[in-house]
């Protein structure tokens, strides 16, 4: 009933989003993996979507795509899952910088791709790349001290904006982006989760490579 469809684990942020959703709400869903960036995968996204892009959601057969509005579908198909936090206040401050986070941080995006594969000490840190990196943790920040008392996560439990925020942990991960404790710790939280483990551990498994997201300088 739910399907799918994912570009590479390895360096498809948006993919990770609704799956992980799907994943921490415990919903079944079969998966269906395209390599992004050959020959032949235009083709074959567009068979699944108008947009020619991944993640693509099928309920139903009715395709949903764009993460953020497959992590809405989703919500709406599923109220018992509570996606969005449970209060109203908590809610719109969830959606606004899951919004934020869809439509921004283009820095971040363009500097530092996903790439699970990855481990190493970014530098120079930009003044633009830095500012967005001192937004994201102060988002971080203020989420996780609003409802610390109910959960480890930005909003207490699990939710969307957790699943939109992660393939920023990642980055950050992948790069050695400094943070302060509180989001240091937030980073862990997700990091350990098992669907997250899941996913980098297959990510790191794949053999196809997009040069764009191969960042070489300093490794370790
Ligand atoms: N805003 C969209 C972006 C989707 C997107 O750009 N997907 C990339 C992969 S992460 C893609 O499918 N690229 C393949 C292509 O454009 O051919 C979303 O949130 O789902």
């Amino acid at each position: 009933m739910n399907h799918l469809i994912i570009g590479n684990k390895n360096y498809s942020s948006w993919s990770l989003r609704p799956w992980l959703l799907l994943k921490e709400k415990g919903i079944e869903f079969r998966e269906t993996k395209i390599a992004l960036y050959l020959e032949e995968s235009k083709q074959e996204l567009l068979n699944y979507s108008p947009a020619g892009k991944v993640p693509v959601y099928f309920y139903k057969e009715i395709p949903v795509w764009d993460s953020l509005s497959i992590c809405e579908t989703i919500a709406e198909i599923y109220p018992e899952k509570h996606c969005w936090p449970s209060t109203f206040d908590l809610r719109a401050l969830a959606r606004s910088v899951s919004a934020e986070m869809h439509s921004g941080f283009s820095t971040i995006r363009n500097t530092l791709p996903m790439n699970c594969r990855t481990k190493m000490i970014f530098h120079p840190i930009s003044t633009e790349l830095q500012f967005e990196v001192d937004r994201i943790c102060e988002i971080w920040r203020n989420s996780l001290d609003k409802s610390k008392e109910t959960g480890p996560f930005l909003f207490g439990d699990f939710s969307i904006a957790d699943a939109m925020f992660a393939p920023i942990v990642l980055r950050f991960n992948s790069y050695g982006i400094r943070v302060g404790k509180s989001e240091r710790h937030y980073m862990n939280t997700i990091l350990n989760l098992d669907s997250v483990k899941e996913w980098i551990a297959e990510g790191i498994q794949e053999v196809e490579m997009i040069e764009e997201s191969e960042i070489r300088q300093n490794s370790i």
